[in-house]
């Protein structure tokens, strides 16, 4: 199919099909060689076609090809700077030009006028529509394409919109659902040995303060790292989630200052010694700890042959220390601003934490200017971290100050700008649209780090905003995690021998 589809629209609607079926892994090098084959050509830069610009411009930007906003000028009256109102007509037109804007850089005013204008008309329409479109429209309001995760997308995108569109293909549906659910049994096997290492562990049981939470940690793994090539990631990072998870609540929760700095020494000192020090309680997560993480280390070792101990050993004690600032200010009533909070608390969020690992487990073998680069906290994973910030204090911090804990950034903000929480919240939901912007920017100019562990950090991100969309989604599992939980890791898409396509339909 993509072989035969020859015109330029034609060829992005496949790609974008098979992105959100989440089958565009299998045909990684054939979407390639066609987006380049797309640019070179520059057809799209003359398209008077809303939708087709509209995708155009998002998935090569999706593939990191910095295409101009100009190509958006044709669709605005000249001199006022405005969208011609009669494109408001043009669902599909619109909803494809929402999507684009998403992957706007700060200052494109052009992308944040078409924001505002297809987000206000396609509310607008949501009542005229068929139900199909309003679903369509529905799902793309709630949150853009762009900050959701690729196995989220693909169960919903297979099940409610491809599956029920009028012209699509039955033996890639067919294709979509059996991969979901193959790759699913994959997710659930790594499931079954991951919760094997996690209860003989027993942290669950003797911390029992502490979240349990192996199974929303795997959930966050196959959202950062759905594809099969990637199984050695999501076990570190299901292991790495449920550590954190645990020694997070010891921090927070649990334990005296006096206990945590007695805990952040240990980490630093990274040796069997410093656990002597340590109230009990605390021994067996210290040994936990350092045991997964020298094994992971001694793998590395065993099968890449590069020493990654001082790298691992160095970003949990940068983690550990970051959670003892916290402790520290809330021991001390200490109230800082957002800046001096966020310089803290992007480290505190894990995302430096998680992409060390996430790099030094990518199937190619990280070199040493790579390791060194992460080290120094570049821009794309600044920004990441940020944004994954704002996201889980958005979602987490009203429990968090009901129980007792440092001001987070919403109530940081209230303090520096004397703003009630309902504007510090809207003030900081702002700041996350400009912090994609940024991380869009930063993305397309990373030369240092390979796509794959890009990719990753992009999806931890988009993950964090999936988790925390309706509140505190790692912490407290039900309804939605649950509803996640059960449509990404249990259930397998429904799926008869009768709706495979006969002979006849090839
Ligand atoms: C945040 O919990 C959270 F979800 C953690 C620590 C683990 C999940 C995610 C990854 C490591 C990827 P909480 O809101 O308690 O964290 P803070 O930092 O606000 O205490
Ligand atoms: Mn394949
Ligand atoms: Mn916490
Ligand atoms: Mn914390
Ligand atoms: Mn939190």
């Amino acid at each position: 199919m993509l072989r035969s589809e020859v015109g330029q629209a034609g060829q992005l609607e496949l790609v974008d099909d098979l992105q959100r079926l989440g089958l565009a892994y299998h045909f990684k090098e054939e979407i390639g060689a066609i987006m380049e084959k797309i640019y070179l050509a520059g057809k799209y830069l003359t398209v008077t076609d809303l939708h087709t610009a509209a995708l155009a411009f998002r998935l090569l930007r999706q593939h990191g090809i910095p295409v101009s906003q100009d190509i958006f000028r044709c669709f605005m009256d000249e001199g006022t700077a405005r969208f011609k109102p009669s494109l408001a007509d043009d669902v599909k037109g619109m909803l494809a030009l929402y999507e684009a804007s998403y992957l706007s850089v700060e200052g494109e005013t052009m992308l944040e006028e078409a924001s505002d204008f297809t987000a206000a008309h396609l509310n607008r329409q949501l009542d005229d529509v068929d139900p199909y479109l309003e679903d369509l429209l529905a799902h793309a309001l709630e949150m853009p394409l762009h900050w959701r995760t690729q196995r989220s997308e693909a169960r919903w995108f297979i099940e409610e919109a491809y599956g029920k569109r009028p012209d699509m293909s039955p033996l890639l549906l067919q294709l979509a659902k059996l991969d979901f659910n193959i790759v699913q049994g994959m997710h659930q096997e790594e499931l079954r040995d991951l919760s094997r290492w996690w209860s003989k562990l027993e942290l669950g049981k003797e911390l029992s303060f502490a979240r349990d939470s192996l199974v929303v940690s795997h959930l966050w793994s196959i959202q950062i790292s759905p594809e099969p090539q990637y199984e050695a990631c999501r076990r570190v990072f299901t292991k790495v989630i449920a550590l954190v998870s645990t020694i997070d609540d010891i921090y927070d929760i649990y334990g005296t200052l006096e206990e945590v700095e007695l805990f952040t020494d240990a980490v630093e000192r990274w040796n069997i010694d410093g656990m002597k020090q340590l109230p009990d309680y605390m021994k067996k997560c210290y040994m936990a700890l350092y045991n997964t993480v020298n094994t992971m280390a001694y793998e590395v070792l065993r099968d890449k042959g590069i020493d990654v101990t001082n790298n691992l050993k160095t970003t949990w004690a940068r983690l550990m220390r970051s959670y003892l600032k916290e402790a520290r200010w809330y021991h001390s009533g200490h109230r800082p601003s957002l800046l001096e909070y966020m310089s803290n608390a992007r480290i505190s969020i894990t995302t430096p934490l998680m992409t060390m690992h996430s790099h030094i487990f990518d199937p190619k073998p990280a070199t040493q200017t790579e390791l060194e680069y992460l080290e120094n906290d570049p821009n794309i994973l600044k920004w990441a971290s940020i944004i994954f910030r704002f996201c889980d204090d958005l979602g987490t911090s009203s429990d968090e100050m009901a129980r007792g804990d440092v001001p987070k950034s919403v109530q940081c903000y209230m303090n520096d700008a004397g703003a009630t929480e309902q504007a510090a919240r809207n003030h900081v939901k702002g700041l996350v649209r400009e912090g994609w912007k940024k991380l869009n920017e930063y993305r397309m100019e990373e030369r240092t780090l390979p796509d794959s562990t890009v990719e990753r950090l992009l999806n931890l991100t988009r993950a964090s905003q999936c988790f925390y969309q309706d509140g505190d989604g790692h912490g407290v599992q039900d309804g939605e995690t649950k509803q996640l939980m059960a449509k990404l890791l249990f259930h397998p898409i429904p799926h008869s021998p009768h709706d495979m396509p006969g002979e006849r339909s090839y």
